[in-house]
């Protein structure tokens, strides 16, 4: 009787196992040959001495294409020659779905494939062992935040992603047609999670879909991202957001550097847990930071792309990877965040991570006649966003929140090129499939 392995887990105690998986790759050397087998855990070596297998088995075992799939029952061997130390001698196989030839893209070639190649053909790009490890820390970083937020007393909601108006501005919303009548895919659960506030459920979070109709094609935006966001009531100022998201994003750094250590090491990558609370530049600073480096921008100016790099290089000079960008203008954040009274600024934050902004959030403005006084400001009607304003109507907490981009996170933690990376099938200005 043959006992079920999976390529890695095969073991010295085993005399006859069946292992599953692609074909990796079969080398043929002449009196003997080797088909090296890979599943999620590893590979194994199947090895084929010419003259101890039954030929039919050794012709049709040695003539498959690469990537088919493959079940191998078989002796189990000392071998000095594996990694596993192990190998597996087949008596028989079975082919349970043939490769066809030639592959779109290699599994394990060494030569750099471009991205729209990977992921054009990403059930084949996820086949790398070190790609898949990507995805296997987004699930635990998942697992990890539930945790957090639960230990921290947060309760998981789900708001619509069809909706009647957006949040975050006209020009990134995706219209659709709802049974003859306008809506918008969601581009944020903002309008839903302050809404909630009125309600007494005082401490909630969401991870879900977030679509962003993006006009250009960078290496840090997506039509979808997944956004983690949470709110909170009756809190004193924006500052009591801020240590919570440091508690959260602390306790997902140091999960992943204990918990995901096997994929890290599939990586080659470390993860750095700085120290909280992280380091507060004012919008007012950063202005003056970059204006030393020769970059001059105006009050009011968005930091960009170009600015938040470079803070970035000066904060990562200094040591930190993590820190808070707070007190933006007033004039660049959206209407639901409070203002600073008396001054052009307001109470409102972004967390940046080497040079990219990874969430931003603040305080609300809770009283229903500067909510609406703010909107007017910005050229909304306040008339379609009734369905939100009447919960500022009957009671309304003081409260904050943010939102974070789970992907960004990931990508700067590992240092990975472009948020696509983060995403298995990810939607772009140009990209609708796979
Ligand atoms: P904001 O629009 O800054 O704020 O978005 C929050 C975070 O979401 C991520 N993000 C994106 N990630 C990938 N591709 C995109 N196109 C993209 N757009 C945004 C970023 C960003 O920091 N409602 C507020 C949050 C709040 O105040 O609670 C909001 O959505 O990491």
């Amino acid at each position: 009787m043959s006992v079920n392995r999976n390529s890695g887990t095969i073991t010295a105690d085993d005399t006859v196992v069946t292992v599953s998986g692609w074909v990796q790759d079969i080398r043929n050397l002449g009196g003997i040959s080797f088909v090296i087998l890979r599943d999620r855990c590893g590979t194994v070596q199947i090895t084929l001495p010419k003259k101890k297998i039954e030929p039919q088995l050794f012709e049709s075992l040695t003539t498959l294409s690469r990537e088919s799939v493959i079940s191998v029952t078989g002796d189990v061997k000392r071998s000095d020659q594996t990694e596993l130390g192990l190998e597996v001698i087949p008596t028989s196989f079975v082919l349970h779905s043939p490769a066809a030839v030639p592959l779109p893209m290699g599994v394990v070639d060494k030569v750099n494939t471009e991205m729209d190649t990977r992921l054009n053909n990403r059930f084949i790009d996820l086949r790398k062992p070190e790609i898949r490890a990507i995805f296997e820390l987004k699930s635990l970083m998942l697992e990890l935040l539930n945790e957090v937020m639960t230990k921290n007393d947060f309760s998981q909601v789900f708001t619509p992603k069809i909706v009647e108006a957006g949040a975050e501005g006209g020009s990134s919303l995706f219209k659709i047609d709802y049974f003859g009548r306008p809506a918008y895919l969601a581009q944020s659960p903002q309008l839903y999670k302050q809404m909630l506030m009125s309600t007494g459920l005082d401490r909630i979070y969401e991870v879900g879909p977030a679509f962003r109709a993006e006009h250009s094609n960078t290496n840090r935006h997506v039509t979808e991202f997944i956004s983690f966001d949470g709110e909170m009531s009756w809190i004193s100022s924006q500052d009591d957001v801020m240590r919570m998201i440091e508690r959260i994003v602390d306790h997902i750094l140091k999960g992943l550097r204990e918990r995901g250590k096997k994929q890290l090491k599939t990586l080659g990558k470390e993860v750095n847990v700085p120290s909280v609370p992280y380091p507060v530049l004012t919008y007012a600073e950063c202005l003056k930071m970059l204006k030393s480096k020769g970059m001059e921008l105006k009050d009011g100016d968005d930091l960009g792309t170009e600015g938040e790099k470079l803070i970035g290089e000066i904060m990562s000079e200094k040591g930190n990877d993590l820190y808070w960008i707070a007190e933006y203008p007033e004039s660049e954040k959206p209407f639901y965040i409070m203002e600073k009274d008396g001054t052009p600024y307001s109470f409102s934050f972004d967390l940046d991570y080497k040079g990219q902004e990874i969430s931003s959030g603040g305080q609300r403005e809770h009283r229903y006649d500067k909510l609406v006084e703010r909107m007017k400001k910005k050229g909304l009607v306040p008339e379609s966003f009734d369905f939100y304003l009447d919960a500022f109507k009957y009671g309304m907490p003081p409260h904050g929140g943010w939102g974070i981009g789970l992907e960004r996170l990931l990508v700067k933690m590992l240092d990975l090129p472009n948020v696509r990376e983060a995403i298995l099938f990810p939607r772009d200005l140009s990209r609708l499939s796979p």
